[in-house]
């Protein structure tokens, strides 16, 4: 993404940027289309306990360098060297190890999708919370064309995500689609042209920030709940949080800056 390279980075194939509660992890492996070897998905990783250990980070915007990519797939020369049924299992589960810690987190995790969104850059994006993407963005699950399958959790979020039937086409064909399709199906939030993606992340980022912290992660906590474990473990989960919410200071300056006319000032306590 524009104004986001060359920044000085510990990490070879990510860049890092804080700005006030909004942590900003961008995959920068240009000369692979932001692929994900197994060295960035370890970067990833370690970036993301970092962004975690901070409790001044409460959104994860996860993007791609340049133009062209978001993610352009798992690493297709890295994974051609996996032979064995083991190392084969072991890598996907990793990669989907992964992949679902942005789901369990308490940090909303948003996908700016800059471009080509393939095969585990797709699944990747998936397992955000929610995606927006730049108009010239592609998005496919071609797999099956290389003989593999999804392996980061594509094969059960995209159905979760646009319906069985649709998910099933999708990836049985391996086709790409573009970003007014994924708005189409519901697949991404909002498509914007690229040079406003970063914009509308950011002020979408902004809006989360200003609610009460606790709350947020609460909310996100609950509708996980019923999408892992149906609608009774998704109600059950709303109610116990609801009542932990009541103990919270900030539960009360929401309500006494609603009485009082002004803006409430949340401490996430
Ligand atoms: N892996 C490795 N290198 C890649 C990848 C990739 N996924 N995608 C692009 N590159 C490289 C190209 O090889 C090329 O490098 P070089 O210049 O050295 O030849 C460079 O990036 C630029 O790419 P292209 O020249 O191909 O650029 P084009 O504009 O012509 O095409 C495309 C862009 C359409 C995105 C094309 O590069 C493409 O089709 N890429 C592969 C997309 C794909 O199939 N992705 C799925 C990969 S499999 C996967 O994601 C499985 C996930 C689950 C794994 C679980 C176990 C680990």
């Amino acid at each position: 993404m524009k104004g986001m390279q060359g920044a000085p980075s510990k990490y070879q194939n990510l860049i890092m940027c804080y700005e006030d509660g909004l942590a900003v992890m961008v995959l920068n492996r240009p000369k692979a289309l932001n692929a994900l070897n197994a060295e960035t998905i370890d970067e990833i990783s370690a970036a993301f306990d970092e962004v975690e250990a901070d409790p001044k980070n409460r959104v994860l915007l996860i993007t791609g360098a340049g133009d062209k990519a978001f993610v352009a797939g798992a690493d297709i020369r890295e994974l051609k060297q996996c032979e064995t049924e083991a190392a084969g299992a072991a890598a996907s589960e990793k990669g989907s190890k992964l992949f679902r810690r942005f789901e369990t987190s308490r940090l909303i995790t948003i996908a700016g999708v800059n471009g080509f969104a393939l095969g585990g850059g797709m699944e990747l994006a998936m397992s955000c919370d929610f995606r927006f993407a730049a108009s010239t963005a592609m998005f496919g699950l071609p797999e099956v064309g290389l003989g593999i399958i999804p392996g980061y959790g594509g094969t059960q979020r995209l159905a979760r995500l646009v319906g069985r039937g649709l998910a099933m086409e999708l990836m049985v064909t391996g086709r790409k689609f573009d970003a007014h399709y994924a708005l189409h199906i519901g697949l991404v939030n909002r498509v914007v042209p690229q040079h406003d993606l970063l914009n509308l992340c950011r002020q979408v980022a902004q809006e989360i920030l200003a609610q009460a912290p606790l709350a947020v992660a609460a909310a996100k906590k609950a509708l996980q709940a019923g999408a892992d474990g149906g609608m009774e473990a998704g109600l059950k989960a709303e109610s116990v949080e609801f009542g932990k919410l009541c103990l919270s200071k900030d539960m009360h300056e929401g309500m006494a800056a609603f009485v009082e006319k002004r803006q409430a000032q949340f401490k996430g306590e």
